[in-house]
């Protein structure tokens, strides 16, 4: 299915993001990969995880530098001549609005916020469609705090809104290309960038006891639904947004009112 598919990957910190199962599920599946660093920390995280799947093209993208986007690209041209699909698994947002009231969010932290994880997917996306010469598939993480207010997630729900309308705009730019473009939208997951969130495992904990399937979601399950955007079984579908999150987006009622 995902047989000789040369796919990017960004947004791998450690062995808990979402990006690793990703990465470890399109190994399993047959596909070469391509996994992308941040700066000098994660790097030597990266370096070896990459290991464990054999994988040796391992790039650095800062998503806020124009001159590392452009070089990862020339460096997939260089090594791969052509892509066939980027997985884009990356959110930022300064601690201090992510505190607090979001009335408060300065103009730089909103900037830096919508930068990182909302234009970075346009940024990327504007390089690729130069390497996806049969068609291509582009993948993002988004969040229900796009469309709901999650306290706390603040000017994060707000770069997630630039992220799932990009996508939209994105898949009716590159369809005349045959390059789709969707998102998957995961219930709460403890990984890097949930800690430091306050009260996250007390919020895993109250999202199982309501989501309709009664549990919490895994980077595997995840993992799985991007497989799918980025293989064949889904080529009738673009600009859609798919919530991974055990039916948790779907109830119109908390949990202290329906005990
Ligand atoms: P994670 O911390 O493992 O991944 C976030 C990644 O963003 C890291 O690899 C980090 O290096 C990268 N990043 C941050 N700034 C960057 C920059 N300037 N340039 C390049 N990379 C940068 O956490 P995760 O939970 O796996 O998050 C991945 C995606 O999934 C994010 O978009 C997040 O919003 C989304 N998501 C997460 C959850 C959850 O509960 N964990 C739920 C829904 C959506
Ligand atoms: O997108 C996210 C989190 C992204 C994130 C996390 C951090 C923590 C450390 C962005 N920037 C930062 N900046 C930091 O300094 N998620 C979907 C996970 C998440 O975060 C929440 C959530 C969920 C779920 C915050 C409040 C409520 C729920």
């Amino acid at each position: 299915m995902l047989e000789g598919k040369k796919v990017l990957i960004l947004g791998v910190a450690n062995q808990k993001s979402i990006a690793w199962a990703v990465a470890k599920s399109l190994k399993n599946r047959g596909a070469q990969i391509a996994l992308t660093y941040a700066n000098e920390a994660i790097e030597k995280r990266l370096r070896p995880l990459a290991e464990e799947i054999e994988c040796e093209d391992v790039f650095r993208c800062d998503v806020t530098s124009d001159s590392d986007i452009d070089n990862l690209f020339s460096s997939l041209s260089y090594k791969w001549g052509s892509l066939d699909g980027i997985v884009h698994s990356i959110a930022y947002a300064e601690a201090e609005d992510l505190k607090g009231r979001f009335v408060e969010t300065s103009r730089e932290g909103f900037k830096t916020a919508l930068d990182i994880s909302a234009y970075s997917l346009v940024a990327l996306a504007r390089r690729g469609r130069d390497l996806m010469k049969e068609g291509g598939s582009i993948v993002t993480m988004t969040y229900l705090g796009s469309v709901r207010v999650v306290p706390s997630y603040k000017v994060m729900g707000v770069a997630k809104a630039a992220l799932e309308a990009s996508v939209r705009y994105l898949a009716d730019d590159l369809g005349t290309e045959n390059i789709r473009v969707n998102a998957v939208s995961p219930g709460p997951i403890k990984t890097l960038a949930a800690s430091g969130i306050p009260k996250f495992r007390e919020m895993l904990k109250e999202f199982a006891e309501m989501a309709p399937l009664k549990r919490n979601v895994s980077q595997d399950d995840v993992a799985k639904v991007v497989c799918f955007y980025l293989s064949d079984e889904s080529s009738g579908i673009t600009g859609e947004v798919t919530y991974v999150d055990c039916g948790f987006n779907l109830l119109g009622i908390s949990k202290s009112s329906s005990e």
